[in-house]
């Protein structure tokens, strides 16, 4: 009896703690790999490394939000992903994020950033983001929101067809 109350006290103490504290591990992709991330991450799920599919995004959480772009000549409704969402579902820890394209264009980006809530954007006006228009991930910014992102330091943020982040500390 004695023993059994222990057990019974060891497993709920695990199962609480980890329940309460670390995120559920995360799945493994089914669909193409849409999204990479390495560097200073605590969830993997491949060696080192945080992979997505599309749908692994989208369950995060989709948002959205309508701006001008140095791209359009009218104000777009871009949905997607918040940044943020995403880095703390890998619990990155870091103080900026090197962000890769397809054509191996990138740039770093300050956690400071996430101030603006960029998105991963997926949809421009309704329509999926494809690989001929810089998809399938396109990182936004409210551009119309805050003067300071009216700002070539800024623009060159927008990574169209990015399919890596890797965290620095
Ligand atoms: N994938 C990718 N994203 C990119 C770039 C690029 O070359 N490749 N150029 C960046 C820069 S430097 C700027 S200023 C903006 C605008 O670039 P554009 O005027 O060539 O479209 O997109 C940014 N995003
Ligand atoms: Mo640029």
């Amino acid at each position: 009896m004695r023993g059994f109350a222990f057990l019974l006290v060891a497993i709920l103490g695990v199962a609480c703690g980890a329940g309460s504290r670390a995120a559920e591990a995360l799945p493994l992709p089914t669909g193409p790999v849409i999204l990479t991330i390495t560097g200073a991450i605590e969830q993997t799920n491949a060696p080192g490394q945080a992979r997505f599919d599309r749908a692994m995004l989208e369950a995060l959480g989709v948002t959205s939000f309508t701006t001008g772009s140095v791209w359009a000549d009218h104000p777009q409704l871009f949905e997607g992903v918040p940044l943020k969402a995403v880095l703390e579902r890998v619990g990155a820890n870091g103080t900026s994020m090197l962000a890769s394209a397809l054509n191996d264009y990138e740039i770093a980006i300050p956690f400071e950033d996430l101030k603006f809530s960029p998105l991963l954007a997926t949809k421009v006006d309704g329509r999926a983001l494809t690989l001929r228009d810089k998809g399938p991930l396109w990182m936004v910014y409210p551009r119309d929101e805050y003067d300071e992102l009216r700002d070539n330091r800024y623009e060159s943020r927008w990574v169209w067809q990015l399919n890596r982040l890797r965290i620095e500390q």
